[in-house]
C-alpha cells in the first residue's frame, strides 16, 4: 500500500478535467441559461436522454491535437498527474467501448481516452480515470429508483423521463448496468496501459457501495493495475463531501484516498490520505455564462494551504466541446506554475 502511494503522496498537485458532451451546451438548453453545475444540465434541465443525445452529439468535435495541450498545461503549471472524465454521469464515453455506441468512437471516430492517456505520458504526467458510476443513458439503469436519491425532492426529470419513458419498467435492470459498469470499466483498465488513478464517482445515498458490487469493481481494477490509487467515493456511506464525515469514516478497505469537495478540512485529515478537488469558477464542466473565476492569488493559497496540510490539490478544467481550455483556466494554470518555480517548488 505504501508503495502504491509513494508518488501519489509526494506529487501534491494534479489537474482534474471535466469534459463530455455537456461541454457542447455550455450552461445553456434551447437557449436558456440552466441554473447548476454545467455538467448536471441533463438533470438539471429536465432533459430525456435521447433527445440530450441528439442535441449535444453535432456539438461535440474534439480539435486535432487538444490532449496535447492539455497536458502542457498541466506540466507547465506544476501538475504531477491529469485525472479526466472517462465517462460522467450523461454516460458518454470518451474510449472505444464494446458495450455501448454512446462513446467517441461512434461519435467522432477516435479514442479519445487513448488520445489524452498517451498525451499525458508524453509529458511524463501520472495519468488517472475519474469515471462515473451513476449513467443516465445506459437503458438498464434504473434512474428512477434513484433519481430522488440524486436529488432533493421533487425531481423534475423525473416527472419528464416518466412521461417521455413507458418502457421503464421492462428496461430498468440493475443487474445488467452492473454487468455494464464492469465490462466497461475492465475495458478502461486493461486496453491502455497503466493507469495510475481511478477517481469513482459517485454513490448515492441509498444507492452506495454494493448497489455497484464496489468490491468486485475494486478487485477487478486492481487484478489488472496492481499499483492503482483509487478513491473511496464507490461508497457514499463514507461522506466524501463531508471534510469531517470522511475523517470519522475512512476506512482503507473502501479505498486508498479520500475526496473533500471545494473544500479544504481545516484542520487536515490526520492519518488519512485526502485530496480536495476544486473548480477555478463555480462549475466542473464547461460554462459560458460562468465568470465567477477564484483568483490566481486564491488558487495558489489553497494550493499551499492544502500541501501544508498533508493534502493533494486536484484543480478542475472545463474545456470546451471542442477541447480548447477557457483563456481564464489556462492563464490561472500559467500563474500558478510560474510561482510554483519562483519558490523553487517546481
Ligand atoms: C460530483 C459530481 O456530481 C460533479 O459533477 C463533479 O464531477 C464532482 C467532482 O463530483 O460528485
Amino acid at each position: 500500500f505504501d508503495a502504491r502511494m509513494r508518488w501519489w503522496r509526494e506529487a501534491r498537485f494534479g489537474m482534474f478535467v471535466h469534459w463530455g458532451l455537456y461541454s457542447g451546451a455550455a450552461g445553456r438548453w434551447n437557449g436558456e441559461p440552466i441554473k447548476g453545475s454545467a455538467e448536471w444540465i441533463q438533470r438539471n434541465a429536465h432533459v430525456p436522454t435521447d433527445e440530450y443525445a441528439r442535441q449535444m452529439l453535432p456539438l461535440f468535435k474534439p480539435k486535432p491535437g487538444f490532449a496535447r495541450e492539455w497536458a502542457r498545461l498541466a506540466k507547465d503549471a506544476g501538475a504531477k498527474y491529469l485525472v479526466f472524465t472517462s465517462k460522467h454521469h450523461e454516460g458518454f464515453a470518451l474510449h472505444d467501448s464494446a458495450v455501448t455506441r454512446f462513446d467517441a468512437k461512434d461519435a467522432v471516430d477516435r479514442d479519445l481516452v487513448r488520445e489524452i492517456v498517451d498525451a499525458a505520458r508524453a509529458e511524463g504526467l501520472k495519468v488517472g480515470l475519474y469515471h462515473s458510476v451513476i449513467d443516465w443513458h445506459h437503458p438498464a439503469y434504473p434512474y428512477r429508483d434513484f433519481a430522488r436519491l440524486e436529488h432533493p425532492l421533487p425531481h423534475p426529470l423525473e416527472k419528464a423521463t416518466d412521461r417521455d419513458d413507458p418502457g421503464y419498467a421492462q428496461r430498468a435492470n440493475l443487474k445488467a448496468y452492473q454487468d455494464f459498469l464492469q465490462a466497461q470499466v475492465r475495458e478502461l483498465v486493461e486496453q491502455y496501459g497503466p493507469i495510475d488513478v481511478l477517481w469513482w464517482d459517485y454513490s448515492n445515498p441509498g444507492a452506495e457501495g454494493e448497489t455497484w458490487r464496489a468490491g468486485e469493481l475494486m478487485t477487478m481494477v486492481r487484478a489488472a493495475q496492481p499499483g492503482i490509487v483509487m478513491n473511496n467515493r464507490l461508497y457514499r456511506s463514507l461522506g466524501y463531501d463531508d471534510p469531517q464525515g470522511s475523517l470519522r469514516w475512512f476506512d482503507r478497505a473502501h479505498g486508498d484516498f479520500t475526496t473533500p469537495e471545494q473544500a479544504i478540512p481545516a484542520q487536515g485529515m490526520a492519518g488519512v490520505d485526502w485530496e480536495a478537488c476544486m473548480t477555478m469558477n463555480g462549475t466542473w464542466g464547461y460554462s459560458a455564462l460562468d465568470d465567477q473565476w477564484k483568483s490566481t492569488r486564491e488558487l495558489v493559497r489553497n494550493l499551499v494551504d492544502t500541501a501544508s496540510k498533508g493534502g493533494n490539490f486536484l484543480l478542475n478544467i472545463g474545456p470546451e466541446a471542442d477541447g480548447s481550455v477557457p483563456t481564464a483556466s489556462a492563464t490561472r494554470l500559467e500563474q500558478i506554475g510560474a510561482w510554483l518555480r519562483r519558490n523553487g517548488e517546481s
